[in-house]
């Protein structure tokens, strides 16, 4: 066991910018152009409920970020406390093994820059009509054979601690994800179903269809699988269904995803039932806008971008998190 403590522990949400050079950011509107999403896209996103094949990250960016990716896969006790959750195998079946943790953007420069990628932050800002802030990363690792489940589910019941809903979700593949190795699944228009309980996110894949009628059995029917090359992502609606099957391939599938919130997303805490759920999170006092260096800002509306873009196709903030 090491027991070494190392007292150089940094915890890089002290900055509230990029401490690299990983993402270039566009200057002008010629360099934002390849990022913006078109009009297509984004009615897509509010008819379905997500989209994919989106590239975010180029072949060198995902290998240095599955470099420090390994190394935060044993790591110090003392770095440990900066992640707001660590489970080395969150899995409940005992034949198989989901690494998952949340707030791996305090811990390696790659990680803390990637949510600045150009990528990620021009999308979100289309999909969620809306100046945009930080909520936290994730890590889901699932080794080669036996790797774990993640159960369906909808990502919002978990966050019900802030408000209101007005949240996407960006998951990065940083292996190439297929059916074999435990790709992403959606259904399609789940995010029109309303907020369900939680059923678990690492144990029954099928505990959710006890909260469903048989309308919403039947939607399964039509389940997506999210096939990516590592490197590309798909963005997803706080309620959509989503979830993903084992392992059962001889590599790996590891993916990195990005929450971010609207900027002016609250703390809704004060009669949170799973309090203990948020004992390592940072503080989100009721009805306060999270905006503690925790929750960079991402996104300041069309302030960001050259005048020269003029308009982004925007999803109906009214029409999608109301
Ligand atoms: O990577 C997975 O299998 C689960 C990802 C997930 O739940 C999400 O992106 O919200
Ligand atoms: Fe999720």
């Amino acid at each position: 066991m090491n027991t070494t403590y190392n007292s150089a522990v940094t915890d890089l949400a002290a900055y509230g910018s990029p401490i690299t050079d990983l993402f270039e950011q566009p200057q002008t509107a010629e360099e934002w152009q390849p990022y913006i999403l078109g009009e297509e896209q984004v009615r897509r996103f509010e008819r379905d409920g997500f989209i994919s094949g989106i590239r975010v990250l180029t072949e060198a960016q995902v290998d240095v970020l599955n470099t420090e990716l390994t190394k935060m896969q044993s790591i110090s006790a003392e770095e440990k406390q900066l992640f707001y959750h660590y489970e080395s195998n969150e899995s409940e079946n005992p034949d198989q093994v989901l690494f998952h943790a949340i707030g791996g953007w305090r811990v390696t420069p790659g990680f803390h820059d990637l949510i600045w990628s150009p990528a990620f932050r021009m999308a979100a800002y289309q999909l969620l009509g809306s100046s945009f802030r930080m909520f936290h990363d994730q890590l889901f690792c699932k080794p080669a054979k036996h790797g774990g489940v993640v159960a369906w589910h909808q990502d919002y019941s978990y966050w019900t601690f802030t408000k209101p809903m007005h949240h996407i979700t960006c998951w990065i593949g940083l292996d190439d994800a297929t059916k074999e190795n435990g790709c992403l699944y959606y259904v399609p228009g789940s995010h029109k179903w309303g907020l369900l309980p939680i059923t678990g996110l690492a144990g029954d894949m099928d505990a959710v269809r006890a909260v469903l009628d048989a309308g919403q059995l039947e939607a399964f029917d039509n389940k997506v699988a999210n096939e990516l090359p590592r490197g590309y992502a798909s963005f997803h609606h706080p309620l959509m269904m989503h979830g993903s099957y084992a392992n059962v391939s001889d590599r790996p599938r590891r993916a990195v995803v990005l929450n971010a919130m609207d900027a002016r997303t609250a703390g809704n805490t004060a009669n949170y039932e799973r309090l203990d759920a948020l004992h390592s999170f940072p503080e989100m006092p009721q009805d306060q806008i999270l905006d503690s260096r925790f929750f960079p800002l991402l996104f300041e509306g069309d302030k960001e971008l050259p005048a020269a873009v003029g308009g982004v196709p925007k999803a109906d903030p009214l029409k999608l998190y109301a």
